[in-house]
């Protein structure tokens, strides 16, 4: 059975830039919707029971056809979100360190200019998805709940979630004033340790 983590720190932790509020629907509410759905089509599959998350959503060919999507998008919402919490920190923002700044220096021109990328291609998801930075330092998006593992790819550095749910309460419609409000949350020293393993 998939269980919801914890979070690492307090829902109000974020102050202005992402609301108590939002928070706490998103974790409590959305991440434990898909932790349930999950589990509902894994308990009816004993052939899935031994599998990790990692194994269930990188090999959606192997998981039945009956349980397929509802694997593909409550598995996928749980290892993304999984992932989400853990690239925030209330001691987050400013900028990466070390051999991921170089590399960021090195592809992007600048960190305003990987700020750039990424908020352009976070902007361009139609409707619901999520843009990821990969451990190639490309930067790739992602409709729905799919996970670049689900190509093939590797485990994503970085990830933004750019569903309504994530930012309407405290932005409306406006994803780019969210997108450059999570700059100043975003926990680099989880970056850079996963950039470097
Ligand atoms: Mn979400």
């Amino acid at each position: 059975m998939f269980t919801l983590p914890d979070l690492d720190y307090g829902y109000d932790a974020f102050g202005k830039y992402i609301s108590k509020d939002i928070m706490e629907l998103h974790h409590d509410k959305h991440h434990q919707t898909y932790v349930d759905k999950l589990n509902g089509a894994v308990e009816k599959t004993p052939e899935l029971q031994d599998k990790t998350l990692e194994e269930l959503i990188s090999n959606l060919d192997n998981v039945p056809q009956s349980v397929r999507m509802v694997v593909r998008n409550h598995g996928g919402g749980h290892y993304n979100h999984s992932l989400f919490w853990k690239f925030m920190s209330p001691d987050g923002g400013a900028t990466p360190q070390g051999a991921l700044a170089d590399g960021l220096n090195e592809k992007y021109g600048n960190f305003q200019g990987f700020m750039d990328a990424f908020g352009e291609k976070a902007l361009a998801v139609f409707g619901s998805g999520w843009v990821w930075l990969q451990p190639d330092l490309s930067i790739v998006t992602s409709p729905n709940q799919d996970s670049p593992l689900m190509d093939g790819g590797s485990a994503p550095l970085l990830g933004l979630d750019v569903w309504e749910h994530a930012y309407y309460l405290d932005y409306t419609y406006k994803r780019a004033d969210y997108i450059q409000a999570w700059w100043h949350v975003v926990n680099w020293h989880e970056v850079e340790s996963r950039f470097s393993t």
